[in-house]
């Protein structure tokens, strides 16, 4: 056994030395309003060059600190750009860790700013750059900013109003509206596993501090997190187990339950404006933090900013996974390649060696989108792509699937369930705590065979079926309630391969062996949510009226997915998702605040009928002929 770790010792490759190449710097630079972000300096020993300056700024802390304590984590997206050689800087932003000031989440932009107290992360940014390029040596007078996550929303909001300096942008997984679909909120339903997980480690700091976060630390006493939410009730009950006076930040998330106004000044999308930086914006088609965020980014800077270079990368990743992981899979789902490597060498470095130091040009087209199911990168000059074509997918009688519309009349084409919150439909077919990543691509056969869950399939693919864009959802439906949830998800449907299965025909070992083959795999590619109270607009809740037929238009985040032959599409419909989303109680009431007895079974019906025929709109890439 030794000898296979020396083994994998020498083969693992040695750790980047950064102490031998470079020397670190603390530095407390002062914003317009006096207040002082502590931000960190990696400077290349070698003074004979000139370096660009690759910046990321973050809620997460620019740890270890002290000028004798190197490394961290998140500070550059690769080893490979401390070989190239850049002056890497890393910032706590504002109210955060080391820096001074108050943090506010999602950072509302200041469009007019009439003093020097009108701050907001572009001017945070613009300050800092113009003292970076001032005082610190050897740089070629561009800067590059680049962040994950949180610090993608940073890079975003950090170049509005491009400080000169700034010459490359890569915002990856950047939230773009907390409530509207990222983060906080799908469709009005609250994302509950994720938040809670969140917000159990990230806490409001007296600033400045070094005290490390301590991520992971919060105890369940459980190992089911569907089990856990369940017995704690509504989520006011839930606010209290983060201890008293629980988290704000999490208290404010569910104090805001609809678009209002805390919300609207957050979103950064509208406020992309005089962005004078090549934009390199990424995110990762299985991402489930944030997954609309760089979509609404890409587009509302290439609305805004015609004639810069603003391109898009869409991986088959979960979120950071370009960061975190090698990104050859997902859970069970196998994508054919180290596409993370592929992303930082062939995309990633050269955006920024050809905008930060003049290097040659990348060839990066628009959007280069990783198109799954195939598992091969595309490559198009817009997205989504000019040849793919609305097409609607009808949900028909049968619990069929197909491009013909119903020709049912009214009475006939409805099929009903029975919706109850103290039985939630689970989002993930097993025990777990918090949002289990590959959730986004996990086997649905666990909620297909659940009496509360409709199910409509099509025939076996005889051709490939590319899709590309957006999807929507119409949905005709009605409720006994006087409020509900109603999720859609579209899946892909593997084929059974018989000769595999009858090799495997031995008499069931004891205990089932974990998920090993693909044999009809139902791959969720899609899901999401619409509470029915907001089926008028995120900021107009309003009661549903039992019984009345509503027409719910769901919109679904981008995919770039090919049902191969063989395969067949299937959607489900059903009205929990737990506890990915709060419980609906079913009632119009404050759905923080309900009590037990508002947590009441609805009787839901679906229409396909000629007249309200529910279908998904796909934008379909015709086979070549
Ligand atoms: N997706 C991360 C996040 C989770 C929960 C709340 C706020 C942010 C992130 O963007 O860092």
């Amino acid at each position: 056994m030794a000898a296979l770790f020396s083994a994998a010792a020498r083969s693992a490759p040695e750790p980047y030395d950064l102490k031998a190449n470079y020397t670190k710097y603390e530095y407390r630079i002062a914003m317009r309003d006096g207040k002082r972000l502590f931000t960190v300096v990696y400077q290349p020993k070698d003074a004979s060059k000139r370096y660009p300056l690759l910046m990321t700024r973050t809620p997460y802390s620019c740890g270890p600190y002290g000028e004798d304590h190197y490394g961290g984590w998140g500070l550059v997206p690769s080893e490979e750009f401390y070989k190239a050689g850049y002056i890497v800087v890393c910032q706590d932003v504002r109210g955060r860790n080391m820096s001074e000031g108050t943090f506010t989440e999602m950072t509302p932009h200041v469009a007019q700013k009439k003093s020097k107290n009108d701050v907001d992360e572009s001017s945070d940014m613009h300050d800092s750059v113009q003292w970076l390029i001032d005082h610190l040596p050897n740089h070629n007078g561009r800067v590059g900013i680049w962040g994950n996550s949180y610090p993608g929303f940073y890079s975003a909001a950090s170049i509005i109003d491009s400080h000169p300096a700034i010459k490359a942008a890569s915002p990856q997984a950047p939230i773009a509206d907390y409530y509207r679909g990222d983060d906080g909120y799908h469709g009005g339903a609250f994302m509950l596993a994720h938040n809670y997980g969140f917000f159990t480690s990230f806490k409001p700091q007296e600033n400045p501090t070094s005290a490390p976060q301590r991520w992971g630390s919060f105890s369940y006493n459980s190992g089911d997190a569907y089990e856990y939410f369940l017995k704690l009730g509504n989520l006011s009950s839930i606010a209290k187990t983060l201890g008293t006076p629980g988290n704000p930040y999490f208290n404010d998330l569910i104090e805001h339950d609809s678009y209002d106004a805390h919300w609207k000044p957050r979103s950064i999308a509208p406020h992309l404006n005089n962005v004078r930086a090549a934009v390199l914006t990424v995110g990762g088609w299985f991402d489930a933090e944030d997954l609309p965020g760089p979509l609404a980014i890409y587009r509302s800077i290439e609305a805004r900013n015609p004639g810069i270079s603003n391109q898009i990368v869409m991986g088959p990743w979960r979120h950071g996974g370009w960061f975190r992981t090698a990104g050859k899979s997902i859970g069970m789902v196998d994508f054919g390649q180290k596409s993370s490597e592929y992303f930082m060498k062939q995309i990633l470095l050269p955006f920024f060696e050809q905008h930060l130091r003049g290097g040659s040009d990348a060839k990066l087209a628009e959007a280069t989108m990783f198109e799954t199911g195939s598992n091969v990168w595309r490559q198009y000059p817009s997205w989504p792509p000019a040849e793919a074509k609305p097409r609607k997918l009808y949900l028909q009688a049968g619990g069929k699937l197909g491009w013909q519309a119903p020709t049912e009349g009214a009475g006939a084409g409805i099929d009903s369930y029975v919706s109850d919150p103290a039985k939630p439909v689970p989002f993930i077919g097993y025990a777990a705590l918090g949002m289990p990543a590959e959730y986004m691509v996990s086997d649905q056969r666990f909620a297909s065979t659940r009496p509360d869950v409709l199910v409509y399939q099509s025939e076996v693919l005889e051709s490939d079926l590319t899709v590309a864009g957006p999807v929507k959802a119409r949905l005709y439906v009605s409720t006994t309630g006087t409020d509900s949830d109603f999720i859609v998800k579209l899946i892909d449907v593997y084929p059974h391969n018989r000769a595999e299965e009858e090799k495997g025909a031995a008499p069931p070992p004891d205990v089932p062996p974990p998920q090993l083959t693909l044999n009809g795999y139902q791959q969720l590619v899609r899901g999401e949510p619409l509470r029915a109270r907001f089926r008028k607009g995120l900021d107009k809740p309003e009661a549903v009226t039992p019984g009345e037929v509503m027409a719910l238009d769901i919109e679904l985040p981008d995919v770039n997915h090919n049902f191969r032959r063989g395969h067949k599409l299937m959607v489900q419909v059903q009205s929990s998702w737990f506890p990915l989303l709060d419980r609906n109680p079913q009632r119009f009431v404050r759905i923080r605040d309900a009590r037990p007895e508002d947590f009441q079974p609805a009787t839901q019906q679906l229409f396909h009928t000629a007249a309200q025929a529910s279908a998904l709109e796909l934008r379909v890439i015709d086979a070549p002929q």
